[in-house]
């Protein structure tokens, strides 16, 4: 997605000066230095206005049409930034744009209809001067509107590019229970893996082909059973947006960590994605007795794969099937 910043308004004014001081520096000399002077004044405020409705209205153009995007995009952009508020940042931008326009034109024409009298270039001047304070002081009043706006698409910026319309593996489970690692493991993926949970804050996305055709796997951030502070509801909602994608879900198991929540957590997955197939796969199993793992093996009665070398191996051959 082709999403730019634009530049806060000190440094958007600064640019908008140097063209104006550039266009009437390369103004040719007319025959009296009164046409010369009008002639200048005429030349700042066109290339500065032309830059300023430039810039604004091309983040206005360029900004992605919600209604247009895919459901799962859809989704995942109004969870991560507030639309309402883009959408009102964007219109103030686009209405400052054609305010700037209108001084631009009317400026424009009491420069050009401006005669040679004693106190004409007084008078120029002071228009061309009242142009750069009142676009100035837009340009200042969309100070908020630029800094909300920049930073949503930072945001939206961090979305990896996943590919709505074709078959994914979701990985899925508790935090810290090795999601990430399994990533590392499966696709040439190189997530950031640590020893404390929420280590992964957003979505970290790998390839691995099956019969040379690439299939994404997404590895998400930990879900919390039930007791979802404020942060992890809105992290469960994002996952929620996968409803979109067709694919699989892999629910990783820490032996670890509490059975039962990562039971009820499963279940609550498989309401929310009815439509998908699940692996279970238990992972670090290399911390674990045998007799351990044969418990946690009958808790689970669905289809699993226990992964560590081999199981490893199984599960890659589970994911080709
Ligand atoms: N011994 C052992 N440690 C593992 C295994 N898999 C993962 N770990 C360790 O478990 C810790 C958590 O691993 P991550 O892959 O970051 O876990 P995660 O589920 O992505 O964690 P969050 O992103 O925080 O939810 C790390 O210290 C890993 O090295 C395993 O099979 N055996
Ligand atoms: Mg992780």
């Amino acid at each position: 997605m082709n999403l730019k910043t634009i530049d806060i308004p000190e440094k958007l004014i600064d640019a908008a000066f140097a063209r104006a001081r550039k266009q009437s520096a390369h103004y040719k000399k007319q025959k009296t230095p009164f046409y010369t002077m009008k002639g200048k004044e005429i030349a700042k405020i066109d290339a500065s206005s032309e830059f300023l409705i430039e810039k604004l209205s091309g983040i206005v153009k360029d900004f992605p049409s919600i209604d247009k995007l895919p459901e799962f995009y859809k989704d995942l952009f109004t969870f991560i930034i507030d639309i309402n508020n883009v959408k009102k940042a964007l219109s103030n931008m686009s209405s400052v744009s054609k305010i700037i326009k209108n001084i631009r034109r009317e400026k424009i024409v009491k420069l050009k209809e401006l005669k040679f009298e004693p106190n004409s270039i007084k008078i120029a001047k002071n228009i061309s001067r009242e142009y750069f304070g009142r676009v100035s002081s837009l340009i200042k009043s969309l100070k908020k509107d630029i800094n909300f706006y920049n930073e949503s698409v930072k945001k939206l910026k961090e979305l990896p590019s996943i590919k709505a319309d074709e078959e994914v593996y979701l990985i899925a489970g508790l935090p810290n229970v090795g999601k990430s690692t399994l990533l590392s493991k499966i696709t040439e993926s190189k997530p950031k893996i640590a020893s404390y949970p929420f280590t992964t804050k957003g979505l970290n996305v790998g390839i691995f082909f099956k019969k040379y055709l690439p299939i994404q796997v997404i590895d998400t951030p930990g879900l919390l059973d039930r007791s979802l502070s404020k942060r992890n509801n809105i992290e469960l909602k994002a996952i929620s947006a996968f409803q979109y994608l067709k694919g699989t879900i892999i629910f990783v198991i820490d032996p670890l960590q509490i059975i039962s929540e990562q039971k009820n957590l499963l279940k609550e997955l498989k309401k929310l994605f009815s439509d998908k197939g699940f692996i279970i796969v238990i992972n670090k199993t290399d911390l674990i007795e045998k007799t351990k793992l044969e418990e946690i093996l009958k808790e689970f009665s669905e289809n699993y794969v226990v992964i560590e070398g081999e199981g490893l191996n199984n599960l890659k051959e589970e994911l080709l099937k």
